[in-house]
């Protein structure tokens, strides 16, 4: 069954977000990516959030720039964890998208990351850190990862 669920306002939205698809790859986490707009889907979104639980998603991941609304809208339809990814934009460089996302009332949180690829690269690995929780498996292999990336910071740094 897959429990993660990757949401983005536009396909431009992708190069971004797929950063998020391609750490759960790595972790072996099966996840679906749709294309989800709060303005201009916003039956698709109604849907999305409403169907969430009866389908078994544990954490969705929710990208979109400038009146980026997609990660609180959904919010606003499930209790399923919402990681909200600020898409970086041309007119305001993402800033627009971040606190669009940020500034949710209280009652319905979005877990916002940076912005661009790697706050999506960070919404895969915290949806993989939601699911360690209670997959022993996915917290091995999440574990691993860390490690490795640890493993891989040079003590001293060289001229390049
Ligand atoms: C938002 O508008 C999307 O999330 C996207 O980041 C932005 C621009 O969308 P396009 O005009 O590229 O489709 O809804």
């Amino acid at each position: 069954m897959v429990h993660v669920g990757i949401i983005m306002g536009s396909q431009s939205d992708w190069p971004t977000m797929k950063h998020a698809a391609e750490i759960l790859d790595a972790l072996d986490i099966p996840y679906e990516s749709k294309i989800v707009s709060a303005h201009r889907t916003p039956d698709r979104l109604w849907d999305y959030g409403t169907s969430a639980v009866e389908r078994g998603l544990k954490v969705i991941i929710a990208g979109a720039g400038g009146a980026a609304h997609l990660p609180g809208m959904v919010a606003s339809k499930t209790r399923i964890p919402v990681v909200g990814v600020p898409v970086q934009t041309k007119a305001l460089s993402g800033v627009d998208s971040l606190y669009s996302i940020l500034q949710m009332p209280k009652g319905y949180p979005v877990a916002t990351m940076a912005i661009g690829p790697a706050g999506a690269a960070n919404a895969g690995l915290m949806a993989a850190g939601i699911l360690a929780t209670q997959d022993p498996d996915i917290a091995a292999r999440l574990d691993a990862w860390r490690a490795a990336l640890s493993a891989s910071i040079p003590q001293e740094p060289v001229d390049e």
